[in-house]
């Protein structure tokens, strides 16, 4: 019989959103997935973890039926008996109602992020929120520092479209990890560099799994790319490979700039970067020297306290250049904003109110806990209702969000595909579908294409969808919205009428639409974002975030980073594993295999100096917490940085605490963001 091929989108929190052809093997079961090879982007790629995605479709431990907790917190499946839809929903409504009453509508506070990218089952949770008046919350916990320095200078949230990789002469991927974070890009990488010779330079603490393929790897240290970009401008204006003509046009302030990194030699840059001056200068050579340079601007370097500086200042070198008017040359951080859906009945828009209070979710741990610069004079958090999103093991200070879990006043209800550390902390866990299972929207933020993609299975036993447990939940809470009485197809339809798009029968019979710009537009040719058009040397960080106060005028090396001191000599890089997805496939055995545990990576020098051998037991501190993981020698970093592969699950570490112990709920300025690549830390034999 021949196989029954299904189109798909990769839901997960990846730039790639993959488009996806997946056997179907009976109505309910899955076999192989691979990449479409019809989509210019995909190009017949993904990753080894979604190819496997029948082992996580059909894992054993899938959550199946609604959950009623009957034991203590945290202890997993055996702490719960299965109850009905039914009963599972008129519970939970009934504690949303009850703690409302009590405290106010602030109270309970609807907890999620992107477990799913598809915008109807995503976003859906803001409707609910929007119409009840539950606390709103600041999504901070991957882009919030990268989009604020990349729109201060820029303007909006958009750049070059990832596949005119192929007529790039050089290739910078800054702070970020292709190989393992987005297989895609490397596709585009490897075309031209095969095709015309392209040049790859990675800028990155540790030899990834993409520095390690790159002609060049700068293994700077964490946190000082600001202190790079000044030298390597230095050298930019000191030898004439700057495009002072462009900069007229279409910059605000170059003359204050030229200015400013005069000071900023490369002898300066190397003493805070730990590289050598000269590689600093050759790499401002080939880069001024190269029109058709393209930087892929990663998310992992903008997670320190001085991240959206940093960010801002590797977003000015192609302004500084004038890159962005040949083909190939330019950046890109994220087409995100290219898009132009109107989300107002996802999302509630029309009912929502700016005067409800805002949570930042990175701080999930400070807030359950009560800490008032988080709460305003606002109720204490006594509901939770979390969709899309682990927080027991991915948000900062793992121990306050622990005990603030823990807390016997608190409701919790978890809507999950697997028995995650969240979900065991839950009062009611509900089984939700997976993507396979789901009709859904989405958007790509590595590339230019809005894709839909229907269910292809039957919902695993009695899992049921984000929209769907919304919707029964809107129903016994009274809120009352439009979008509560659709179905997601028809919220598709809607959005993408009101939007000017084709249907959304047309867009997916055609698989796709490439919403790609024209070549004048796409490299702002007819000016960025700013109304006067201009790209920001000097950005109104003001206008950007409240806490601008550290921000500096023009690029620079920020001195706001957790810094390494006597007590804590090394600096921590909790980067992202490879068979991984943030936490999602630590579930799935071929993934934990060959990630084998959690490791920290220690250059020689450091290890002879500790006394820690090949594979020895560590343990790593700072004022938060210490964990255990074992060590692996290795020499693709600077002595005095420390790199663990995350997001290991806190119980897959010896002590049950995992690697955001470590890591401060500090709000990286000016307007929020997760720090989880800037932690001072001790090291010592365990
Ligand atoms: N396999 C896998 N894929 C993923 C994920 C995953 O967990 N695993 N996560 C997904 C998600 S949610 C996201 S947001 C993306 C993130 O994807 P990326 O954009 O790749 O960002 P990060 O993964 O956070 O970090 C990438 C790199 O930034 C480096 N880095 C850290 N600090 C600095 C610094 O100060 N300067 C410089 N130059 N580099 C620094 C790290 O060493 C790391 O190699 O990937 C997605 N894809
Ligand atoms: N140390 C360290 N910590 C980090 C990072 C890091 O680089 N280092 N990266 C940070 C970043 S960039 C991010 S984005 C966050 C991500 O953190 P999270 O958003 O928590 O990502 P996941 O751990 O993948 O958890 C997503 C959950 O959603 C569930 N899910 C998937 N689809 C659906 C669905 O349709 N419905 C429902 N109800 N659930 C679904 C999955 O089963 C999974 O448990 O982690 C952050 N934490
Ligand atoms: S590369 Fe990213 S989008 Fe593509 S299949 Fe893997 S996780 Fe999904
Ligand atoms: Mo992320």
């Amino acid at each position: 019989m021949p196989l029954d091929i299904v189109p798909s989108v990769c839901p997960h929190d990846c730039p790639s959103t993959c488009a996806l052809e997946v056997e179907r093997l009976d109505s309910s079961r899955i076999g192989k997935v691979r990449g479409a090879a019809g989509n210019s982007y995909t190009a017949g790629v993904i990753c080894a973890k979604v190819s496997r995605y029948a082992e996580r479709q059909h894992h054993p431990a899938r959550l199946g039926q609604p959950l009623r907790r009957v034991g203590a917190k945290g202890q997993g499946i055996d702490a719960f008996e299965p109850i009905s839809w039914d009963d599972a929903l008129d519970s939970v409504a009934e504690a949303l109602i009850r703690q409302t009453q009590r405290y106010g509508s602030e109270t309970v506070w609807p907890h999620f992020y992107a477990g799913t990218m598809g915008l109807v089952q995503r976003d859906g949770i803001e409707r609910l929120r929007h119409v009840m008046r539950y606390s709103r919350q600041h999504s901070t916990i991957c882009v919030a520092l990268a989009d604020a320095g990349w729109l201060a200078g820029a303007g909006v949230r958009r750049g070059l479209d990832s596949r005119e990789m192929a007529e790039s002469d050089l290739i910078v991927v800054w702070g970020g990890n292709p190989v393992s974070t987005q297989v895609n890009a490397m596709t585009h990488i490897s075309r031209a560099r095969k095709d015309r010779g392209a040049k790859l330079v990675v800028v990155d603490p540790y030899r990834t799994g993409t520095a390690a393929v790159a002609d060049t790897h700068l293994a700077l240290r964490p946190g000082t790319d600001g202190a790079l970009v000044c030298g390597m401008m230095h050298v930019l204006f000191k030898e004439g490979l700057v495009d002072r003509a462009y900069m007229a046009r279409y910059t605000d302030a170059p003359e204050e700039l030229a200015a400013h990194v005069a000071t900023r030699t490369p002898e300066w840059a190397a003493a805070i970067t730990g590289l050598d001056p000269q590689v600093i200068i050759d790499f401002a050579r080939l880069y001024g020297e190269t029109k058709r340079s393209f930087i892929r601007i990663g998310y992992g370097f903008s997670r320190s306290r001085n991240g959206a500086a940093n960010l801002h200042a590797v977003s000015c070198l192609p302004a500084v250049t004038g890159a962005w008017q040949y083909r190939g040359g330019g950046a890109l951080y994220s087409n995100g904003g290219l898009y132009g859906l109107d989300k107002t009945l996802i999302e509630g828009l029309d009912v929502k109110d700016r005067s409800v209070r805002i949570l930042d979710q990175c701080r999930i741990g400070p807030i359950l806990l009560g800490d008032r610069r988080d709460l305003g004079d606002g109720p204490p958090i006594t509901a939770l209702f979390i969709q899309n999103t682990n927080p027991m093991v991915v948000c900062p200070d793992t121990t306050k969000v622990r005990a603030g879990f823990a807390r016997d006043d608190l409701f919790v209800c978890v809507h999950e595909q697997f028995m995650t550390e969240t979900a065991a902390m839950a009062d009611i866990v509900l089984p939700a579908t997976t993507f396979l299972e789901h009709d859904d929207l989405y958007v790509a933020s590595g590339h230019t294409h809005i894709q839909i993609a229907r269910k292809v299975v039957e919902p695993f036993a009695e899992a049921r969808s984000n929209h769907a447990v919304l919707c029964a939940l809107a129903e016994r809470l009274g809120a009352d919205h439009p979008g509560f009485r659709m179905s997601e197809w028809e919220l598709i339809e809607d959005m993408l009428a009101t939007s000017g798009k084709p249907s959304a029968t047309e867009i997916h019979a055609a698989r796709w639409l490439d919403c790609a710009l024209d070549f004048e537009t796409a490299h702002f040719l007819d000016g960025f974002g700013h109304p006067d058009g201009r790209f920001r040397f000097k950005p109104d960080w003001a206008a950007v975030g409240p806490d601008h106060k550290s921000m500096p005028a023009l690029p620079d090396f920020a001195p706001i980073i957790d810094a390494a001191d006597a007590e804590h000599p090394f600096r921590l890089v909790a980067a992202p594993a490879r068979q991984f997805l943030n936490t999602s496939f630590t579930e799935t055995p071929s993934s934990q295999a060959r990630e084998k545990r959690p490791t920290v990576l220690v250059h020689p020098a450091d290890c002879d100096r500790l006394g820690i051998a090949e594979g020895a037991r560590v343990r790593l501190g700072n004022r938060l917490a210490s964990v255990v993981l074992h060590a692996r020698v290795f020499d693709g970093l600077q002595p005095g940085v420390l790199v663990v592969e995350s997001i290991w699950p806190n119980n897959a570490f010896e002590e049950g605490l995992g690697i955001n112990a470590l890591v401060s709920a500090d709000a990286g300025p000016p307007r929020g963001g997760g720090v989880f690549h800037d932690t001072a830390v001790w090291m010592r034999p365990a």
